[in-house]
């Protein structure tokens, strides 16, 4: 096994199961024929083959005991019962048993084809995990509508943030080549309910949009079809100027205006039922309607327009932070969109990152959840770990995102999570959503490590489900990925369950953050205080000092809490209150300040980064006990990895440990050994070959 089959492996069940199943799946009823319940069919055809082996047969409108029926709601063959189609929507789904016929049968069956298929994959994953299935019952829709991957793909196949290989889009090959990896991209995504994807790079180039690469895009769209997956491209704000040849990309010029909407006509009149755009805009570098002295709404709506009669929507960054601007990084987002509120269109989705800052190991949630009551606002995760040790260390997300969508905004009122912000449509025609930026290459396994399949999973299960928990999923992808045997589950879920807290803690513990080196954010940086704009050095976010260390955002200091309902801003402006995790985040304090432990802050902060080193060394003796109980090569590669993520935690916390002790001049607490060199040796490190660089 090389982990290219995912979770989707079909292993062959015990006989006991299998015994036990067997007179429950005795054949497929599957009337309607469309690409999609023909992928259903295949789907299921597929998962009894590796788990049972041998073909279901195909049956026709005279039903057997055991028939397994895929229909669309309005199929004679579940007329009179009582099902709950009313509550599916578009794409969900229902698995009933049922008798129909005076037959013992199984329905799987959704408002729509894409329904039916969500619920094969539901079916499959029961399977997989053996749980019963002759009492079922269940209904699932998702709370979100618009749940994509972006793909930070450049088109000469550099994945920028990619640590699994080149970017799985052949363009020079396509659209005559369709690689069957497309087909089975597809297959995973719709297994976890992701309905787009977007196609390239937020720093994007305007080339995607040429009448070449729109076929190319287009042959990709005929792949994703029946899946369910629609495509978008991200647009280069610029591209009047670049492909049209216009002298101005000014939203509100009518040239420009002109030239978007035959531009979007064309991208339609290739592919009816593209997703729509994606858009970066005067943000590290990119162009944008700024560059005009006109506003992100202004922009934005200029290309909202242009996709509104083909049912598009335009997703708008709101990762924003100016070179001119010398506000805390954490507030000039929200200082920029906040007042933008209610401004734009209602097929717009403004895509705001979970954090204030950039996709750290820990941040509070976004300010801008809860602020914008009349602005669709959709979630922005990093999949891909560019600030958690890339495909190297484990790290399973979940936790995370799990804890930012479980945080109160208190906005308006106590209880309005931010899954609750963003499952709420703003009006009736509003859309909803989740991003997740993809962690998928060519490599064999597609995220460059066994490990962070969970992350691209996960973000699936969370895009569906923004309540869902992060140890259920877990588990799910756990019994799928490695096997039914139990103590196989348990180990690797509580692996995955502590791995963040280790890379939070052996990176930036306490509440620091962006504390990596240079250019490629792997290793260690904190003394980095070089680079031409401040909030790009890491000094400038520890704020390490010989008074202390932290970033003052109380009402003494930047002030970041007022952008956060005044509860929140209370219990994190307090130092009764604020949790540990988030304490330097939002507080300057004296390296003697003492700690809810009785330890000082400074020997509290040695504590963690061993914790964090510790934590490590305790997922390679649970991994060591799993020999023999995965597949060998599978589990090798992870020790591997577990090697080279405690040879880095160690750098990590000795590289930290040297550069804070010499600034906070005090001995390391007893019992913590000193870093293995001087403070130089960590700085002489350079990592130049690095790879998923910006360009
Ligand atoms: C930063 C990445 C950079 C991205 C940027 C973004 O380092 O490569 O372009 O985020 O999200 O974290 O636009």
């Amino acid at each position: 096994e090389d982990g290219y089959d995912l979770w989707l492996r079909y292993r062959p069940l015990e006989s006991v199961a299998k015994a036990r199943y067997e007179p429950q799946i005795a054949g497929i009823v599957a009337p309607g024929d469309s690409p999609t319940i023909r992928a259903a069919v295949d789907e299921l055809q597929r998962g009894y083959r590796g788990m049972f082996g041998g073909d279901l047969t195909q049956q026709g409108a005279e039903l057997r005991d055991g028939a397994v029926l895929v229909v669309r709601a309005g199929s004679p063959l579940v007329q009179g019962l009582d099902l709950p189609f009313a509550k599916l929507g578009g794409e969900g789904y229902l698995l009933r048993s049922a008798t129909v016929q005076g037959k013992r049968v199984t329905i799987i069956a959704g408002n729509r084809d894409i329904g039916a298929l969500y619920g094969v994959f539901r079916f499959l994953k029961l399977l997989q995990a053996g749980q019963p299935i002759d009492k079922l019952d269940i209904a699932d829709a998702p709370k979100l509508q618009v749940r994509v991957l972006n793909h930070w793909d450049n088109l000469d196949r550099h994945v920028e943030r990619g640590y699994a290989g080149q970017s799985i889009w052949d363009w020079q090959k396509l659209p005559r080549f369709k690689d069957p990896r497309y087909t089975d991209y597809a297959r995973a995504n719709a297994s976890i309910g992701i309905n787009g994807t977007v196609l390239t790079n937020v720093n994007a180039n305007a080339d995607i949009l040429r009448p070449d690469y729109l076929q190319k895009v287009k042959a990709l769209a005929d792949a994703f079809r029946p899946y369910g997956i629609k495509v978008y491209l991200t647009a280069r704000f610029s591209a009047p100027i670049e492909l049209g040849g216009l002298a101005t990309a000014d939203p509100l010029d009518p040239a420009v205006r002109a030239w978007w909407k035959a531009k979007i006509d064309e991208i339609y009149a290739v592919i009816p039922d593209f997703g729509g755009l994606l858009v970066k805009a005067n943000s590290e570098g990119q162009p944008g309607p700024a560059d005009y002295h006109r506003t992100h709404a202004e922009g934005a709506n200029m290309l909202a327009d242009a996709l509104a009669p083909h049912r598009g929507i335009l997703m708008w960054r709101a990762f924003v932070y100016a070179a001119e601007n010398a506000e805390d990084r954490h507030k000039q987002a929200y200082t920029e969109f906040q007042p933008l509120d209610g401004r734009f269109r209602d097929n717009v989705l403004v895509q705001v990152k979970n954090g204030a800052i950039d996709f750290q190991p820990r941040e509070p949630f976004h300010p801008l959840f809860g602020a914008m009551p009349r602005t669709p606002l959709m979630m922005e995760f990093q999949i891909t770990k560019e600030y958690l040790g890339f495909a190297t260390h484990l790290a399973y997300l979940g936790t995370m995102w799990e804890e930012v969508l479980e945080a109160d905004t208190f906005r308006p009122a106590r209880g309005t999570t931010v899954a609750k912000v963003i499952e709420t449509p703003v009006d009736a025609g509003a859309a909803t959503g989740m991003a997740g930026v993809a962690n998928i290459g060519s490599d064999r396994n597609w995220s460059g490590s066994q490990f962070d399949q969970a992350n691209w999973y996960a973000f699936g299960r969370f895009a569906w489900d923004p309540d869902a928990k992060a140890e259920a999923i877990a588990r799910d992808w756990a019994r799928m990925t490695w096997g039914g045997d139990p103590v196989v589950t348990d180990t690797v879920v509580r692996m995955m369950m502590g791995s963040r807290e280790a890379v939070v803690d052996y990176m930036t513990p306490l509440g620091l953050t962006h504390q990596m080196a240079t250019g490629h954010h792997y290793g260690p940086g904190p003394w980095v205080a070089d680079l031409k704009r401040p909030e790009w050095n890491p000094v400038y976010y520890a704020q390490a000092r010989p008074d202390g260390i932290g970033f003052d955002r109380t009402a003494r200091g930047s002030d970041a809490l007022s952008q956060y309902a005044p509860q929140v801003a209370r219990n994190w402006g307090s130092l009764a209150t604020v949790p540990d995790e988030l304490l330097l985040w939002f507080h300057h304090l004296p390296w003697d300040h003492r700690m809810k432990s009785g330890r000082t802050l400074w020997d509290e902060l040695v504590v963690r980064y061993d914790a964090g080193v510790d934590q490590v060394r305790r997922m390679q003796a649970d991994w060591a006990g799993l020999r023999g109980k995965v597949d060998e090569t599978r589990w090798a590669e992870v020790r591997d990895f577990l090697a080279i993520q405690l040879d880095e935690a160690i750098w990590w916390r000795d590289a930290s440990v040297a550069y804070f002790q010499s600034i906070a001049k005090r001995p390391l607490p007893e019992g913590h050994k000193p870093p293995a060199h001087d403070l130089d040796h960590y700085k002489a490190i350079t990592t130049p070959y690095a790879p998923g660089q910006g360009k």
